[in-house]
């Protein structure tokens, strides 16, 4: 028992009191506004980037972003994820090796031209150096069933929000640290099963490049919508 949660006495229901476990202070109305406003203004200064530094970045960072990431909420608890971090060259460079053979047979055969016309503004090709360059690499694979206590299948629920959540949480996570991330979706993405030895009932859901930016390191020149074309108040 590890758990902060696992430490206090259930009541016959199966149910603890939240002051068990989260023990963050009630805030007035003022501070409220003010910590939304500031993290408004971290999440705006997200960009995806595609030109890391080779500078390295402590293991212990990435744990502890992937252990923020897999504290998500996830459809009937059953936190149907796992992550592996990459650090390792030779890994690196075989996964590269991969995704970039994909990557060419999608640019050059497999993209309709609409697609490849919604990619114009990014700058992509096939071409992925920072799959080598950033310090760290998180393979992020999803479960669609796992086993239960007894070894029998169990279907997971709602998998792609779960993943997609938890995903998100990883993101602002290593944002808030300080790094940079490419969200990067090599497709088809079974290599990454292969070459990180994972079971069959985990498919790769996102491959997630991590570090600091290059020094020079530039992105595109682009915007996001209006807030009034995303959002709306009732
Ligand atoms: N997977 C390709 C293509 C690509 C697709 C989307 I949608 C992007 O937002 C960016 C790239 C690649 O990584 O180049």
């Amino acid at each position: 028992m590890t758990d902060a949660q696992n430490v206090h006495d259930s009541d016959e229901a199966g149910f603890i009191p939240l002051s068990s476990v989260r023990t963050l202070p009630d805030r007035g109305d003022e501070e409220i506004v003010a910590r939304s406003r500031a993290f408004f203004e971290l999440a705006r200064q997200r960009r995806t980037v595609r030109e890391f530094s080779t500078r390295a970045v402590p293991r212990i960072v990435i744990e502890n972003a992937m252990r923020a990431a897999a504290s998500a909420p996830s459809g009937a608890n059953q936190q149907p994820w796992h992550f592996v971090a990459v650090e390792d060259p030779s890994i690196k460079s075989r996964i590269r090796v991969a995704a970039e053979a994909e990557e060419r047979s999608f640019y050059a055969e497999r993209a309709p031209d609409d697609w490849l016309a919604a990619l114009e503004p990014l700058g992509t090709d096939a071409d992925k150096p920072f799959l080598e360059t950033a310090p760290w690499l998180i393979a992020i694979f999803a479960q669609p069933w796992g086993l239960d206590a007894r070894g029998a299948r169990q279907k997971h629920y709602y998998v792609s929000e779960t993943v997609g959540i938890a995903t998100g949480i990883l993101i602002a996570a290593l944002h808030d640290a300080g790094l940079v991330t490419l969200t990067h979706t090599p497709s088809p993405m079974g290599f990454l099963r292969e070459i990180l030895g994972r079971p069959e009932h985990e498919r790769a859901f996102l491959l997630l490049v991590a570090g600091h930016p290059a020094p020079d390191a530039r992105v595109p020149d682009i915007h996001r919508k209006d807030f009034a074309a995303v959002a709306s108040f009732r």
